[in-house]
């Protein structure tokens, strides 16, 4: 897949784009990022990118006519069959559905503002939807769009190796993780859990059921109200659950 972001400060995403999983998902060629500048839109030499909010007030907007001209001509270099992402807390909340609908896309542009937000008409004429990575402020779209990408890249096949995708299996389930373990065997007088050493294998996998169950109802209760959630529990699972319940 291929994901185009637009902003003023590409500077923030090389070290990201060439570190760990989402560094070598772009080595191997199973991820193309391209990252363009704002300013290189902008049409005048100074290349302003924002200006004084009209109605008054503080801080300054950023202009349609840089954001319109770039997501045009990123878009045309993509075949025009490309879905446009706004960064933005007025967005719909990024969750594993959301993730896996967007990876499903062969190529996306993501627009990162800056300041006190975009002049509504760039929403208004050249984006497709909004996404939001949670109800707070940040002073810009870049970290967003960078949890995105990191996002989108463990759902490209290939990505994430065989080990690894067992446990991400778990989440696509709808229940938190188990507890792990490694070496040393005791840590601050606290002991790994025997079954872990014991070589039970199918016991250590009903073990991690159960721990995720309990994980699950402990810290994240809400999750089990989702009737596909209690679909994919183990016969095991749900006896613990309708126990939990009485
Ligand atoms: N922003 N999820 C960019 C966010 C945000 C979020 C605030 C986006 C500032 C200029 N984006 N504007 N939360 O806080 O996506």
């Amino acid at each position: 897949m291929r994901v185009q972001v637009l902003t003023i400060f590409p500077e923030l995403f090389e070290p990201f784009l060439s570190t760990s999983l989402v560094g070598r998902a772009i080595e191997k060629g199973l991820l193309e990022v391209r990252v363009h500048d704002l300013r290189d839109f902008t049409a005048d030499r100074h290349r302003s990118v924002d200006d004084e909010p009209y109605g008054g007030g503080g801080g300054m907007v950023m202009m349609a006519p840089p954001w319109i001209r770039a997501v045009r001509e990123v878009a045309a270099a993509a075949g025009d069959r490309c879905w446009r992402v706004l960064l933005s807390p007025q967005g719909v909340r990024l969750d594993d559905a959301k993730v896996r609908e967007l990876a499903g896309r062969a190529d996306l542009v993501l627009l990162c503002g800056r300041y006190e937000g975009i002049d509504e008409r760039v929403r208004q004429t050249v984006v497709d939807e909004e996404i939001s990575i949670g109800d707070y402020v940040l002073s810009g779209g870049e970290l967003p769009a960078m949890v995105l990408i990191e996002a989108l890249s463990r759902q490209v096949p290939g990505v994430v190796g065989l080990a690894d995708s067992v446990a991400n299996d778990s989440f696509r389930l709808g229940l938190l993780d188990h507890p792990h373990y490694t070496r040393p065997p005791v840590v601050e007088g606290l002991e790994v859990p025997e079954v872990l050493t014991a070589g039970d294998h199918a016991k250590i996998r009903r073990w991690r059921e159960q721990e995720a169950l309990r994980a699950t109802l402990e810290k994240r209760p809400d999750l089990l109200a989702r009737p596909e959630v209690v679909a994919g529990l183990t016969p095991e699972q749900r006896r613990e659950l309708e126990r939990s319940k009485s």
